[in-house]
């Protein structure tokens, strides 16, 4: 394993940019104290929360709280220092230029999280659970990740893990100390691989459902012009963010806003009415180009057709253009006609009849592939690792059932336990760890 660990102090401001009642500069590095004490008014006491004033070359820049964290506690598990300012931008940068004018230097994106990872502090799930928390666009998912910053994930890998070392503990014992161990017979490899294969499948399925939630799905609204594209977007998003006319062709620009529905993020794009061809509106015609490229983009469509007349010839070529995608169509209007048609949902823009049923059946929609609720997130990395692992277990077992030597089928044995470890964060390289961290916020 070949880690850099730069012992140097580092500074960055660890609330947001703008306004606001309190910001706060974060140090963190062996000469945090001895930088804070050339600029701060009194000499620090560690772990105590102290009032004072920060000064450079006499002049007071501004009253501040210090919490001074002594090695190794803290976040980072280094000695640091952060600094509670008034919350005004220009006195946040300006405390921060002064830690880096007495010899912190800037810190790089997740820099803080990556040390308090190489000190032990948490293992490489919590780590990136953080970014998660902070980049979260639902508070399900804030909830679910923050579930992984107690250990949920690395508690789950830790079970399979162990799994794994054992049956592996006893297949290598008996190849390096025949006198002493016995190879363990074919049939209790075969029930352990079993085990292991049967959790680690279990715990992929479940990430799948993490990726709904962390990716969100894309849902376009389809059909023909007026038949309340706009006003069913507006419904969904509760508020009248499209315009809404009586004239055919009102909406010509795709329009794009991202809606909650538990805790999925579901972005919901509303498209130009689709009219037959020759269009002699330049603009209109630009606006149906958009509406196909939305289609291709979109995870779902959601097809709309007027429920007084029913789903003519236009409404069939329109819904072909959304052949290969999930399809939930909705008969709109529904308030005006007495017609009630089967295997769509009847609804009315004005009534707001059967919108509550819309978003339930969307979401089965997106939900109809994953079993069960989400127990923790988990990222592409990690979903890799467990795909590799899988690999590997399976390859194990088809070993096994063909009575391979035990050295060879130890071997995919151990890369499974590799690929298990690589999850929580051993055996990762600089390479990994950089490529995880650069995804962080400066001052996290
Ligand atoms: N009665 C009734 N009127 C509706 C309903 N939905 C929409 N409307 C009306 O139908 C007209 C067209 O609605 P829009 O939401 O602009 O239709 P659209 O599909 O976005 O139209 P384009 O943008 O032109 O393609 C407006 O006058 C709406 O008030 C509904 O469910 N019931
Ligand atoms: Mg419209």
């Amino acid at each position: 394993m070949s880690i850099n660990y730069e012992t140097d102090t580092i500074s960055a401001i660890a609330t947001p940019f703008g306004t606001g009642a309190i910001g706060i500069i974060r140090m963190s590095g062996d000469k945090s104290f001895e930088i804070c004490e050339k600029i701060f008014s009194k000499k620090l006491i560690p772990m105590k929360i102290m009032y004072g004033e920060i000064r450079d070359e006499g002049e007071v820049i501004d009253e501040v709280i210090v919490l001074p964290f002594k090695s190794p506690r803290g976040y980072t598990g280094e000695d640091s220092v952060e600094i509670q300012c008034h919350g005004g931008i220009n006195i946040v940068r300006k405390i921060l230029e002064i830690t880096y004018k007495y010899g912190a230097r800037p810190a790089q994106r997740g820099e803080f999280t990556k040390r308090a990872f190489l000190n032990g502090k948490m293992d490489l799930t919590k780590a990136e659970a953080v970014a998660d928390v902070i980049e979260a666009k639902t508070a399900k998912f804030a909830v679910k990740s923050a579930a992984n910053l107690t250990g949920k994930l690395s508690q789950k890998i830790s079970e399979i893990y162990k799994l794994i070392f054992d049956l592996l503990s006893k297949i290598i014992a008996a190849i390096d100390f025949p006198e002493d161990a016995e190879e363990p017979d074919y049939k209790y490899i075969e029930e352990e691989l079993e085990k292991i294969i049967k959790e680690t499948e279990k715990t992929v399925v479940v990430s799948r459902g993490s990726n709904v939630l962390r990716q969100g799905v894309k849902v376009a609204i389809i059909g023909k012009p007026n038949v309340g594209k706009s006003s069913l977007f507006n419904i969904l998003l509760n508020y009248e963010r499209a315009i809404v006319t009586d004239t055919a062709g009102t909406t010509r620009d795709a329009i794009t806003e991202v809606i909650d529905i538990d805790g999925i993020p579901i972005t919901i794009i509303d498209t130009a009415g689709l009219r037959d061809e020759n269009l002699t509106d330049d603009i209109e015609r630009i606006g149906m180009e958009y509406t196909k490229k939305s289609i291709e983009e979109s995870d779902i469509v959601l097809f709309l057709f007027d429920a007084q007349t029913g789903i003519c010839e236009e409404d069939e070529k329109i819904l072909a253009l959304a052949q290969g995608r999930p399809v939930l169509k909705a008969a709109s209007k529904s308030d005006l006609t007495d017609k009630v048609y089967a295997d769509c949902i009847n609804i009315s823009n004005v009534t707001g009849k059967n919108t509550e049923r819309l978003k339930e059946e969307l979401k089965n929609l997106i939900c109809c592939d994953i079993e069960g609720e989400t127990e923790f997130i988990t990222n592409e990395r990690q979903q890799n690792c467990l795909n590799r692992a899988l690999i590997a277990c399976n390859n194990a077992m088809s070993g096994v059932r063909s009575r391979q030597v035990q050295d060879l089928i130890s071997i995919d044995i151990k890369t499974a336990l590799l690929e298990l470890g690589q999850i929580r964060g051993e055996l990762v390289t600089d390479d990994i760890l950089n490529n995880i961290f650069s995804n962080f916020c400066i001052g996290k």
